[in-house]
């Protein structure tokens, strides 16, 4: 039986892949950090199937000893602090997670077992100011936050320790990917939670940032498929994973509101403090290489997403206030 180690099993990606992996057999380890009162909603399903294992991407001991503890044949770090706008709040402590906390684990793979095949969660953020369009795996980097300065440091320290160590470490630069499982803070999620509150008569308004903003937006639940993949090749490589399609913000918005009916005019404002102080005008992937090396191709689209995460949230909101 495989077994694999996820770090950040407690995300929206981490709980796909769990998923993903039991799926085809595997057993799953996650590295759980401690928090006063843990959150395991994306995950609760899966909790009797899973062994967590306490730890944090910012010691070292702690990940050596989750490698001794899982003897992994693969490890996805999934871990980072992953929300570009408290990048800027938190710009030391996101590097030290973020890139650092990398390097911590690709040294406990170097210490215990260089055999440990690795996934390092890579961004499309790192393309930022984009000099090229589409972006592909040749496109050079221009990350705009403290965040995509970090992913920058992650997903080089990870080629330098495949090509000086001869370690099978691969980089998946994916583009921004949805579900009913994101957190409330991203744009699509705060926009379907908002929708269906407002819907439901519990919510007025929606203050948005940037309306025009574009992003290439995929689903998680096909994303993590390409992860694994990766890991399954005779060559550690870095792929880009998107979808090939960008949308804007305000795309999204009419989107999410029109599912239910409403017309999303009446109800976004646009706040000024919302803007970031350096934004990504727009992302856009081309997936070529992975269709054609890794046989991945999205299977959700965009508008199939937005509707998921409109219905999943009137569910839940429904559920939790008792409304039919
Ligand atoms: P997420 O939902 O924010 O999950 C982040 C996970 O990292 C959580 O489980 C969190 O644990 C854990 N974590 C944070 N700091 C940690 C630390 N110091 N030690 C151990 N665990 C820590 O993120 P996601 O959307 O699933 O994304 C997964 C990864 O892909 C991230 O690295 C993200 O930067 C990257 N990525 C995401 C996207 C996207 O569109 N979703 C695109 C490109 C790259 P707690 O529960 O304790 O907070
Ligand atoms: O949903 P977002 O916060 O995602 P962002 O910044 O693109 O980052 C996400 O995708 C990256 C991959 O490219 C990941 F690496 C990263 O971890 C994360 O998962 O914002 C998307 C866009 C931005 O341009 C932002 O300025 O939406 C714009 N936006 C407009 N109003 C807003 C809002 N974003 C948020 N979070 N909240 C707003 O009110």
């Amino acid at each position: 039986m495989k077994k694999a180690l996820i770090t950040g099993i407690t995300g929206q990606d981490g709980s796909y892949l769990a998923e993903l992996l039991l799926s085809k057999g595997y057993k799953v380890f996650g590295l759980k950090r401690r928090t006063a009162t843990p959150s395991f909603e994306n995950i609760s399903h899966l909790l009797d199937n899973i062994e967590l294992i306490s730890g944090d991407l910012l010691d070292l001991a702690s990940l050596i000893e989750a490698i001794r503890i899982s003897q992994p044949d693969e490890i996805y770090n999934l871990a980072a602090q992953s929300f570009v706008t408290d990048s800027w709040s938190q710009s030391a402590y996101t590097g030290h997670a973020s890139a650092l906390g990398v390097t911590n684990m690709l040294e406990a793979i170097r210490i215990t077992n260089p055999n440990i095949r690795f996934y390092q969660a890579s961004s499309s953020e790192m393309f930022g100011k984009v000099l090229e369009i589409p972006q592909i795996e040749t496109t050079p980097f221009y990350p705009r936050s403290p965040y995509a300065v970090s992913k920058v440091y992650g997903h080089w320290i990870t080629v330098n320790y495949r090509e000086s160590y001869g370690l099978f470490a691969c980089s998946g630069i994916l583009f921004n990917h949805e579900s009913p499982r994101r957190g409330y803070d991203f744009v699509t999620r705060k926009v379907t939670d908002a929708v269906a509150k407002i819907k439901l008569g519990l919510q007025k308004e929606l203050f948005l940032g940037n309306l025009d903003a574009k992003r290439d937006w995929g689903y998680a639940g096909d994303y993590v498929k390409a992860m694994w993949l990766m890991l399954q090749q005779n060559k550690p490589d870095d792929f880009v994973i998107a979808t090939g399609e960008t949308r804007s913000v305000k795309e999204l918005v009419e989107v999410a509101f029109s599912h239910v009916g409403l017309d999303w005019t009446k109800y976004v404002v646009q706040d000024p403090k919302l803007m970031r102080p350096a934004e990504v005008d727009l992302l856009l992937g081309n997936p070529k290489k992975a269709e054609e090396k890794l046989g991945w191709k999205p299977e959700v689209s965009f508008d199939e997403l937005i509707k998921m995460m409109v219905e999943s949230d009137l569910e839940k909101i429904k559920a939790k206030k008792y409304i039919k």
